[in-house]
């Protein structure tokens, strides 16, 4: 199933980025830990080559610790500066200024020596629905300035001034033209980075269900009841059976199990499941 969504907003949203990587000493890469392949953006090559960036793995309460350890590891080894948080947990999220200041230091020092407060800026950027917002929430804990109205700011992209001196500006997710690969596009699905709307949901269903017995066998068992036998699609009308999803004239009601698969995996309901691990090809 080819995954292709690439609208207007996220064009445009693109541009603004390429003119506002001028204003930034850095950029926050927040990624999502059940996809951080997926989550790295071609389309962000052109900004992470001038500038130092920060690979956020957000989201990690969605995995196991194991995991996003072998990712962090993974990064480092090629040399990237990375972190993993939940930006939803505690104050987790502060990690990623402590860090910001660490890749900003010789800056910061240069600016001290000549008497010089330097207020530091980062963009934030990411892929839809990673945790950019939820990041910068937690990082002003509700003393939120934001002052979008700056000439050049427009609608969409925010600056939001933070205690101790650090500017960040939040921007729209954004995808791209085309998929790294057919995976990568399933998995950026998966994990309610592009809208829901544009995908067949019962096919993306389907696709789910192969991924879960290929990689999660029992999984589907354990929370449904469905053996784990025929095709994806007589598997989800298993579940959709077993759920008693059914229509009026007696057929089981397919749409339904599908959207209920997605939310359940999205949700955590089928246990902590991580999408890809690192390999040698990346
Ligand atoms: N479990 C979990 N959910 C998170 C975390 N960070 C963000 N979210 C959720 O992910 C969704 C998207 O967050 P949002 O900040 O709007 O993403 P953005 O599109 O990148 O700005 C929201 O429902 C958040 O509550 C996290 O660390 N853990
Ligand atoms: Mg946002």
């Amino acid at each position: 199933m080819l995954i292709q969504w690439f609208p207007g907003h996220m064009a445009k949203a693109k541009r603004q980025m390429e003119e506002n990587i001028k204003r930034v000493d850095s950029l926050i890469y927040v990624l999502d830990a059940r996809a951080p392949f997926s989550c790295i953006n071609p389309e962000f090559d052109n900004l992470i080559r001038v500038k130092p960036t920060l690979y956020v793995i957000n989201k990690s309460d969605l995995v196991e610790k194991g995991a996003v350890e072998l990712w962090l590891s993974h990064f480092r080894s090629q040399g990237m500066r990375a972190l993993a948080i939940s930006s939803t947990i505690g104050k987790d999220a502060s990690k990623v200024l402590t860090a910001l200041r660490e890749i900003n230091s010789e800056k910061l020092e240069r600016n001290r020596l000549k008497g010089v407060i330097y207020a530091l800026k980062a963009m934030v950027i990411g892929m839809p629905n990673t945790g950019k917002s939820t990041l910068i929430n937690a990082l002003c804990r509700g003393k939120k300035t934001v002052t979008g109205d700056k000439p050049g700011v427009t609608k969409g992209e925010q600056w939001v001034r933070l205690d101790g001196g650090i500017s960040l500006l939040d921007t729209p997710g954004t995808l791209c033209h085309s998929m790294k690969s057919e995976e990568a596009g399933l998995h950026l699905a998966f994990i309610g980075a592009v809208r829901d709307a544009v995908v067949d949901t019962t096919e993306l269903s389907l696709e789910l269900i192969g991924f879960l017995r290929e990689s999660r066998p029992g999984t589907l068992l354990a929370r449904y009841g469905a053996e784990e036998k025929g095709t994806n699609l007589e598997m989800l009308e298993s579940i959709a059976g077993k759920r008693g999803l059914i229509r009026k004239g007696g057929e089981v009601d397919l749409d339904k199990a599908a959207l209920a698969l997605i939310d359940d995996f999205r949700k955590l309901r089928l246990g902590k499941i991580i999408l890809e691990m690192p390999t040698d090809e990346y």
